[in-house]
């Protein structure tokens, strides 16, 4: 069997750490990317423990030409190793994203705004370009957008916003790659419980914990378990969109917590 190739973006932790194991798991091969590089070393090494070709490149998404190039070589890596030239990227699944902070936005700061506009916005646009000329006709992009990209809550505004933009893109990719026969599909979750509160206050594990107290948050496999649905539909179907929650949390406003 012919192992098919996906990009994985935050394949260090949370989302993409655990597509990547499924995915390889289930036959891919493995092509992974994040800042952390021995954290992906580590996830690459379960992952050919499970029979997939993985190759790994550390870069910071928000860089331009880093992404570009970053890219480049990892599908040149992949081509070599295999021997020939012009391997396909079947699946692209661009996760890599953040909160910083929250609070009202007239007390945001700056440097918070930027992180989480030039990550989950333009990160997510030049992942997507770069990876674009690689793909063919049955391939598949699958963006990492929230529950914050469909409702805007207290203290969320400008990572709302920038999920609400990964929204907009996700619909315009679509139709700016379905003459291509390349789908475009966006997974928007609710709570689920990762690195993803830890990183949003700042390493406060006592905050962290406290977002996800009396209730059953999603787990990172919950996530990676759509992932694989969506890539394994037949060629004549794309899922367009998904919103997966939490059993206990009925929208962004309304979350059952067992001692509330
Ligand atoms: P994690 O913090 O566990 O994972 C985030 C991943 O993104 C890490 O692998 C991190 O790697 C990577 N990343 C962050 N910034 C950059 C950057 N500048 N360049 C490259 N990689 C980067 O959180 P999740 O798995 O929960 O988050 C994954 C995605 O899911 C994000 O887009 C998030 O917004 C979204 N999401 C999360 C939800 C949740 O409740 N957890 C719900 C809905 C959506 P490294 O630090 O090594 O660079
Ligand atoms: C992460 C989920 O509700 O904290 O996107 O925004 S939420």
């Amino acid at each position: 069997m012919i192992r098919p190739w996906v990009l994985i973006s935050g394949a260090s932790s949370g989302f993409g750490e655990a597509s990547a194991r499924l995915l390889a798991e289930e036959g891919w091969n493995l092509l992974l990317t994040s800042r952390r590089h021995a954290r992906l070393n580590a996830v690459a090494e379960v992952c050919r423990a499970s029979g997939a070709e993985v190759h790994v490149a550390s870069w910071d998404i928000r860089n331009r030409k880093e992404t570009q190039e970053g890219v480049h070589a990892l599908m040149t890596e992949a081509d070599i190793h295999q021997n020939r030239t012009g391997l396909t990227l079947t699946a692209l699944v661009n996760n890599a994203g953040l909160a910083v902070g929250k609070g009202p936005f007239d007390a945001g700061l700056d440097e918070d705004w930027d992180r989480m506009i030039d990550t989950n916005v333009k990160g997510l646009l030049f992942l997507a370009r770069a990876c674009v000329p690689f793909m063919t006709s049955g391939s598949r992009m699958v963006n990492m957008g929230s529950i914050a990209g469909k409702q805007v809550y207290t203290g969320g505004n400008v990572y709302c916003a920038s999920k609400h933009a990964v929204d907009a893109l996700s619909q315009a990719m679509r139709i700016d790659l379905v003459d291509r026969g390349i789908g475009v599909s966006q997974i928007c979750p609710g709570a689920a419980e990762t690195e993803f509160s830890t990183v949003r206050f700042k390493g406060d594990q006592a905050a962290a914990d406290e977002v996800y107290r009396g209730f059953d948050p999603l787990l990172a496999q919950d996530i990676a378990e759509a992932v694989s649905f969506v890539l394994s539909r037949p060629p004549h179907v794309c899922i367009n969109d998904m919103i997966i929650m939490p059993a206990a949390q009925a929208s962004a406003h309304h979350l059952h917590k067992k001692d509330s």
